[in-house]
């Protein structure tokens, strides 16, 4: 098989078939099926369940332990957003309706549960314990994460340390997961390269969440499929936000702190809010530290033995910021 990582072709590689994906979320719950399908219509990047395969060919070999650990890894990411956008309030999501949008959060909620239910199941029922045991533990820093973000948001409180926190536990914990999954499940794996890959995977997973981050802002609603300015209207500080407040005189401050704490800001207020990010060069700084994560990440694998895997990992971090 072949695959597309980031528009470039990589052949031998294999990224889970949809069927495959499919039939592991089948229920006899027919307004289960209708949902589910309706989500798998509209495909992501397949990232994660890249990264697995990625970090896999990097440590020796990728395995039938190895794919099934790309839709355990797809599976579960696919019910974090169907949850985050419940949190969020999102309304759209890869151009389509969110779930929370069509059928309103008490069904949403639980259609994430079954996913991640199901996901898990896949797992015990090929004794794939290490697996459970990196879900697990990501799952736990996902929802630890969201709620401190939860509670910054509602206090406005936010410096770059605990916002390095947030980011590395609800998103870049996701892809440490894929990368470690990747590396444990491959033929020859050592301890070694599960840890490097690891750390690789947060430090990528943390550029793109302040990649992310920088979107929400400069970002095109089109081409990225979902609503922009979404994350000042619901009070979440982010990089290129709590750089430009640090910059700003304490009047100034207060004043866009008092326009991020409204509950009913309007367009010009959006507008607002961005221009002073921008002006304050807030869009630069979270560029230019998502880039030094990148170039950390790209060393961390420095040492494995050259492979394609290996370059298309390292393809990775060149891509992400240009
Ligand atoms: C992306 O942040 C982070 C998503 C993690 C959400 C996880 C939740 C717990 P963003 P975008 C809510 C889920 C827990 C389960 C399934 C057990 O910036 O911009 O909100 O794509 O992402 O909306
Ligand atoms: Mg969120
Ligand atoms: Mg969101
Ligand atoms: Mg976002
Ligand atoms: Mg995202």
């Amino acid at each position: 098989g072949e695959t597309t990582v980031f528009g470039k072709v990589v052949k031998g590689l294999h990224v889970i078939d949809d069927l495959e994906f499919r039939s592991a979320l089948h229920s006899e719950v027919n307004l289960i099926n209708f949902a589910t399908n309706y989500i798998l219509k509209k495909k992501g990047k397949r990232l994660r369940p890249i990264l697995v395969f990625l970090s896999a060919g990097a440590s020796g070999g990728i395995t039938d332990a190895t794919c099934r650990g790309s839709v355990l890894i797809e599976l579960l990411h696919t019910a974090t957003l169907v949850h985050d956008d419940v949190v969020d309030q999102a309304e759209v999501r890869r151009n389509a309706f969110t779930i929370n949008a069509l059928w309103k959060d008490r069904f949403t909620v639980l259609l994430g549960d079954y996913m991640l239910a199901k996901g898990l199941l896949l797992s015990v029922e090929k004794q794939d314990f290490k697996f459970l045991q990196i879900i697990s533990e990501s799952v736990k820093q996902i929802t630890e994460s969201e709620i401190k973000q939860m509670l910054a948001s509602r206090n406005l409180d936010i410096n770059e340390k605990l916002y390095f926190e947030i980011i590395s536990g609800k998103t870049a914990s996701l892809f440490a997961a894929s990368c470690q999954m990747g590396a444990t499940s491959a033929r020859n794996g050592t301890n070694e390269q599960e840890q490097l890959l690891t750390t690789y995977g947060m430090l990528l997973g943390i550029a793109f969440q302040i990649q992310d981050d920088i979107l929400d802002f400069t970002g095109n609603s089109k081409t990225m499929g979902k609503s922009i300015g979404t994350d000042i209207k619901e009070k979440k500080i982010t990089l290129p936000l709590i750089h430009a407040l640090n910059k700003a005189s304490p009047n100034v401050k207060r004043e866009m702190l008092k326009i991020i704490k409204s509950d009913s800001k309007r367009t010009k207020d959006l507008k607002y809010i961005i221009s002073f990010v921008v002006e304050n060069g807030g869009i630069e700084y979270a560029t230019q530290k998502g880039k030094e994560y990148l170039e950390k990440a790209k060393r961390t694998i420095h040492s494995f033995e050259t492979s394609l895997y290996l370059n298309e990992l390292s393809n990775l971090t060149l891509t992400l910021f240009n």
